[in-house]
């Protein structure tokens, strides 16, 4: 008789509580959670504390498998993949924890005996906002598919107090509010205490001689502060696998507080500490000028400095010696934030473990990546050389040196061709004399990415022209992906469990390419009736949601037209506001005009500092303000700015989307990922050709995306012989009567100057080149319209856009990375338990 026929006897040992799966371990665990580490008994217990008892619950899980990951990495020495992020946007743990432990129905069910509101107890989470956007979203999918790919992997970042502001909107205006997620208690992760490391700023550099004779730097810093590790386990969809994420706090260096303290100073001790305490006390918005961010460049050095030092020790503690570090580590830049990290490892290596600089330049190089992801030049990170003299003395030297035998290979290579060796240096000398961190990290890495083909080709022959005729084979694209778990599984668990059905299992969540499988029910009017169902339901939720928090009624039965992404002027939201007040004008004009019903829904925050942003959102709300109390709208269209758009909020909005915006101007995106989430759930696109928008239109059919505007090469093409926006202005006099509207004062209550500044820079400069677009997007509209009439068509479309998004799982981007890129195995952890994969 095999073990599991045998009638389970009494003396055979009960499933452990702090482990076990199944329900009634959950349930066991569950209250022990909620009295032994919240201290409460059900009848006095706050949701919070409700929420937390779960999140230990599932946190204990995780802890397990955890630890069985960490002993198998470190007896078999496997190499490893360290992602290297400023920005981690996490979203909600809970949720995505119970999914990809495989014990969703479990909790639910063990939620439902203990009389909890399962749904109640996951909405409870705050989400660690440390992130801006795409970038920040983008690593937090990564880290998920390492994991699920079984991936040994670290990823390194800093653990803002604060992170992304909250939004709200006041009399149609964005405020923003501080993010104090840590106040109740962060239950995901560990503190490490004893995983400090120093870290040093200021001061100046010496040269000595070193028991060998040889000529050494020492760098005397003026200060030190240290870094102090918090760990949080990632675990993978359907695998015992988990990994790193390991987010750096800085504090006083203890040693030197108590120092200030013994002669007496404890003013300058409190001081130094406040001082030390500040540099990851808030994530930097996004899209604002670096200059003068003293704090921003301390950061960028003090998660760095930690991360290449903890790399060191773990490699010294393992396999050893430091001269196979590259063998044992890989690491990715994401952007340049972290490009310190190659004179750091530099440094280290050369100061510390006294290397001679081609050696110790032969393992940078060999370890380094870097991925752009970006190419607007206002985005471009660099620094100015006096505050990295001032604050970094001996990385300065180095990156001089970088850059003198660096530029000794240009004028080997391209002879006598001054011009092209100022355009590589590594040191802009226009103006204030800058260090260009993009070239910094072209030149230490063996490979550089870009975002989506289009973007990567632009990388190569714009930004990046120069390096890529130096070293053509170190440039290269990755996709960039979405997970699957967080926005369909999670996001949508409607449409999981209709594709789980479609294709008998849950596996497609870890191999994406089996949504192909929906194509077979594509025409079959008993699914269309089905995925249309699904559908409702989530605008049904999204309506309920945004009625309870903005006052705006949206019908489900209206076409559900969504924007949610950074408000930007290259985003072009303001296209879309042109739009709404061309059907409001055609309502206005015939009360009868037999129109499709619209929701447009807006969602995004826009940096602090960023005036035209600001002003925009303000448009958005003051035109809903207006179209949605005009009793002859009567309800045909609706506008509604959902707000504090975050991860939470996305997985609101995802599954309720019909039409999913992404008009940004040709050559502006890199690639986008809002694209990709909003076509996985079934929503159809209206895009330019830009960023992934071309490989998802490729993907999906031609015939089931909406496409207009110009292409990237058109848009260089008009600005290079002279746009002028003016003659759109006056040449389409339904432009010029949408622009005239704004300026009327309809919007503003008869101000007529509000909105002037937006409307002024679009007539006389639009960069963006809305105007130029704005006919053929009111086109592509109309055949939005018309396609949604004809619910059979359009419901087609949108199972087959599901079934054909497969490429944008970011296991597919990280499969790319691991195998041209990064050269790592999986390295499977044993599977201990059952669950419901
Ligand atoms: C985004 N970049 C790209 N940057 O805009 C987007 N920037 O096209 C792409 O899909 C995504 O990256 C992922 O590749 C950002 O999100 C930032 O958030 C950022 C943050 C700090 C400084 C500069």
């Amino acid at each position: 008789m095999s073990k599991a026929q045998r009638p389970k006897s009494p003396c055979e040992p009960r499933e452990p509580t702090r482990t076990g799966m199944s329900k009634e371990a959950l349930k066991q665990a569950y209250i022990d959670n909620l009295f032994f580490i919240q201290g409460r008994f059900r009848e006095v217990a706050t949701p919070h504390d409700l929420y937390m008892a779960a999140a230990f619950t599932a946190r204990d899980r995780l802890l397990e498998r955890w630890v069985r990951s960490a002993q198998l990495f470190k007896s078999s020495h496997a190499r490893t993949v360290c992602y290297l992020s400023a920005e981690y946007l996490l979203g909600p743990h809970l949720a995505k924890t119970l999914i990809n432990l495989g014990i969703t129905q479990a909790a639910r069910e063990a939620a439902e005996e203990l009389e909890l509101d399962f749904t109640a107890v996951l909405e409870e989470e705050e989400e660690p906002g440390l992130g801006n956007g795409g970038l920040g979203r983008l690593a937090a999918c990564f880290m998920d598919s390492l994991a699920t790919l079984r991936i040994p992997a670290i990823g390194y970042g800093i653990r803002y107090e604060f992170g992304i502001f909250d939004q709200r909107i006041e009399d149609g205006w964005q405020v923003e509010v501080s993010d104090n997620w840590l106040r109740n208690g962060n239950p995901w992760e560990i503190p490490r205490p004893k995983i400090c490391f120093p870290v040093c700023y200021g001061g100046h550099t010496e040269r000595y001689r070193d028991a060998d004779d040889q000529w050494r730097t020492r760098w005397v810093p003026a200060m030190v502060i240290q870094g102090m590790a918090y760990d949080t386990p990632i675990l993978g969809f359907g695998t015992d696998n988990v990994n790193l994420l390991r987010l750096w706090k800085s504090e006083a260096a203890e040693s030197l507080d108590f120092q200030a303290f013994n002669i007496g100073d404890y003013y300058g001790a409190v001081h130094a500490k406040i001082e030390a305490e500040t540099i990851s006390k808030i994530l930097y918005p996004n899209d604002e000028p670096e200059a003068g961010k003293e704090l921003r460049l301390k950061q960028q050095y003090f998660f760095v400095s930690c991360s290449i030092q903890d790399m060191i020790r773990l490699h010294l503690n393992t396999v050893g010696p430091i001269e196979r570090f590259d063998r044992k580590f890989v690491a990715q830049l994401n952007d340049t934030h972290p490009a310190l990290a190659i004179a750091e490892l530099m440094r280290l290596l050369l100061d510390e473990h006294g290397m001679d600089w081609e050696q110790a330049w032969g393992i940078t190089h060999r370890t380094f990546c870097y991925t752009n992801h970006t190419l607007l030049p206002e985005a471009l990170e660099t620094w100015p050389v006096a505050l990295l003299e001032r604050l970094l003395p001996r990385h300065l030297e180095i990156i001089y040196e970088i850059n003198q035998r660096f530029l000794d290979q240009v004028r080997i290579r391209f002879f006598a061709d001054d011009a092209r060796v100022a355009r590589m240096s590594l040191i802009g000398e226009d103006g204030e004399r800058q260090v260009r961190m993009a070239h910094l990290a072209v030149v230490g890495s063996h490979q550089v990415n870009g975002v989506a083909e289009l973007h990567s080709e632009l990388v190569r022959t714009t930004i990046l022209r120069d390096f890529h005729d130096l070293w053509p084979e170190r440039f290269t694209n990755v996709t960039n992906g979405v997970s699957p778990r967080r926005f369909i599984m999670v996001s949508n668990p409607r449409l999981g469990r209709l594709i789980s059905e479609v294709c008998g299992n849950t596996s497609w969540a870890r191999d994406l390419e089996q949504l192909r499988r929906l194509e077979e029910h594509a025409d079959d009017p008993a699914f269309q009736a089905r995925w249309r169902e699904i559908k409702s339901a989530a605008k049904r939720d999204l309506a309920d949601w945004m009625a309870a928090r903005t006052g705006v009624d949206l019908d489900p039965v209206q076409l559900f037209d969504v924007q949610a992404k950074r408000i930007h002027e290259y985003k072009r939201q303001h296209l879309n506001v042109l739009h709404i007040i061309r059907t409001y004008q055609r309502i206005k004009q015939d009360p009868n005009h037999d129109l499709v019903p619209r929701a447009f829904i807006f969602g995004g925050k826009a940096a602090p500092g960023y005036f035209a942003a600001k002003l925009l959102i303000k448009l958005i709300n003051a035109v809903a303000e207006v179209i949605n109390h005009d009793p002859e709208v009567n309800g045909t269209i609706r506008v509604a700015f959902m707000p504090d758009f975050n991860v939470k909020n996305g997985q609101r909005l995802y599954p309720a989307a019909d039409l999913s915006e992404q008009i940004s101007l040709a050559g502006k995106e890199a690639s986008g990922t809002g694209n990709m989430k909003f076509s996985m759930n079934g929503a159809l696109t209206i895009g330019t050709l830009d960023g992934a928008n071309i490989e998802i239109r490729r993907a999906v059919g031609e015939e089931n995306f909406f496409l207009f505007g110009m292409d990237a090469e058109t848009v260089a093409h008009r600005q290079a012989e002279g746009y002028r926006p003016w003659d759109h202005y006056h040449g389409d006099p339904e432009l010029r009567a949408d622009i005239d509207l704004i300026n009327s004062g309809l919007f503003s209550h008869g101000d007529t100057s509000l909105f002037r500044p937006l409307t002024d820079q679009l007539v006389n400069h639009d960069p963006f080149m809305v105007l130029a677009d704005y006919r053929a997007y009111l086109e592509a509209q109309e055949h939005v319209s018309s396609a949604y009439r004809d619910p059979a068509r359009w419901t087609r479309m949108s199972i087959l856009n599901v079934a054909r998004m497969g490429h944008f799982s970011s296991d597919r981007a990280i499969r790319e990375y691991a195998e041209r890129i990064w050269a790592v195995e999986p390295l499977p952890v044993e599977s201990g338990q059952e669950t419901e994969h």
